[in-house]
């Protein structure tokens, strides 16, 4: 059996940024030598760019090779981006598919091991403890959050309850009889565990949970408020995407909440222009692109994750950079008449009126040439309709002020929005298919 996770027994968090950088030199050779050997797309790839793993000789070399995307795995699905034979993976993981065919990634027997060990330093780093009892409300099966997080727990010496999502009542008496110290969900399916407490007379500052990791999807400090407040609990955040790993690829400290650290023994982070593709230097914002360094089965070079953020320096272990929180992903971007907006900036703006949230959904329309946002959001209470006016005035203007575009707002009762069980889904395009 592998040992359990100790902080002072994991080495990387010590490194100097010489001995950081020059791993992650011969780790980053090593990928991209391993995926033009084993890879069919990566050779032809690297080859029409003209860029040999001989020619990777520092780390901004990295530059000179082909991005990876979403499209490049399904055109390989379903193993054709496996860099062992398949009899040696012995876990596969795949995206839901909705938006086409889903995407595959797979793990070797050492690939788990490495993903339990870094779970559990993700896990210890936001404030869990060996010896907590871990509610585990995120999804198991082919999501890589349930299984991926469970056996960091595990590494870490936790007491794991594997409940996955759904079952809101089961998941309120569990917390209940188990006293869990811990839990992992995504923020928008706490807040109707929330819920659901308070519906039953439980106050949720009263329960065990002290910690909650989230993540799984872009949510923002001020959802991170309201949380806290209501469950007197601290909520970091956790990062990652099945194409990396899963959840484990950057998580933020419960000392210094400041941000998510980037796991840079494991991957390597550039932030490129979306427009240009080009690189931008640390502290600019941009689409996040990574590169695995250590994975067997499935290393990715260059993958293109679409989220974006910006690299700062580091603070609770300096050698590794911070990434900012996701502000969105860059096909979560809506342009309604010339502005961008986010479905974070419209979070941001509903948790700080009084009355409203944290429910909403954005939903995109076209009644004419233009695109129209239409931001559908409940009250807390049940209000007259007078009240419930006033308060899609006082969201319009502030919508208005803080992001400079106009929305149409329906105000709702509560219970008026559909409630997801994991990824909440923030925005509705009902605009005609072309
Ligand atoms: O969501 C892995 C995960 C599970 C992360 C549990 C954290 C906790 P995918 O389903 O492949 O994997 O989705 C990855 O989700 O590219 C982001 O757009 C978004 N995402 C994940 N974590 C965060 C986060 C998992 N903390 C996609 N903040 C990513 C914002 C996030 N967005």
């Amino acid at each position: 059996m592998s040992a359990m996770y100790l902080e002072s027994a994991d080495e990387a968090l010590h490194w100097s940024l010489d001995e950081l950088r020059a791993r992650q030199l011969e780790r980053v050779q090593d990928t991209v030598r391993r995926c033009y050997e084993n890879v069919a797309h990566y050779r032809q790839a690297f080859d029409a760019a003209g860029a040999h793993p001989d020619d990777l000789r520092e780390l901004s070399d990295l530059s000179r090779f082909p991005f990876t995307d979403k499209h490049t795995l399904r055109s390989n699905y379903p193993f054709g981006m496996f860099a062992v034979p398949r009899e040696d993976v012995v876990r596969i993981h795949a995206s839901s598919g909705t938006t086409g065919q889903p995407t595959v990634v797979g793990y070797t027997i050492e690939d788990i091991d490495r993903w339990a060990d870094l779970m559990a330093r993700c896990l210890y780093v936001g404030g869990v403890r060996k010896g907590d009892v871990f509610h585990n409300i995120s999804g198991y099966g082919l999501f890589t959050g349930g299984l991926g997080v469970h056996y960091g727990a595990e590494r870490l010496g936790c007491s794991v309850v594997p409940i996955s999502g759904g079952m809101t009542e089961r998941q309120v008496q569990l917390i209940r009889d188990f006293a869990p110290r811990a839990v992992h969900c995504t923020p928008s399916y706490f807040v109707a565990v929330l819920d659901h407490m308070e519906r039953v007379g439980i106050d949720p500052r009263e329960t065990s949970i002290k910690v909650a990791m989230f993540g799984a999807e872009p949510w923002t400090y001020a959802m991170r408020d309201s949380i806290e407040a209501r469950a007197g609990l601290k909520a970091q955040d956790l990062f990652g995407l099945s194409e990396l790993i899963g959840p484990g690829v950057a998580s933020e400290s419960i000392e210094t909440r400041d941000g998510l650290t980037v796991w840079e023994d494991h991957f390597y982070p550039e932030i490129v222009d979306p427009q240009t593709l080009q690189p931008v230097p640390d502290g600019q914002p941009g689409e996040l692109v990574l590169t695995s360094l250590t994975k067997q089965a499935f290393p990715v070079v260059r993958y293109r994750t679409k989220d974006l953020t910006r690299l700062l320096p580091g603070t609770i272990y300096p050698t590794m950079r911070h990434m900012e929180k996701i502000t969105g992903r860059t096909d979560d971007m809506m342009i309604i008449r010339g502005v961008n907006v986010f479905p974070t900036q419209i979070e941001e703006i509903i948790l700080k009126e009084p009355g409203l949230g944290p429910y909403f959904q954005c939903i995109l329309t076209q009644p004419g040439a233009m695109t129209e946002l239409t931001v559908v959001v409940e009250t807390h209470h049940h209000e007259s309709d007078e009240v419930k006016n006033s308060l899609a005035d006082d969201l319009r203007h502030q919508i208005k002020n803080r992001v400079g575009t106009t929305a149409i707002i329906e105000v709702r009762e509560p219970g008026g929005i559909e409630r997801s069980v994991g990824k909440a889904r923030r925005i509705v395009d009902k605009r005609p298919k072309h």
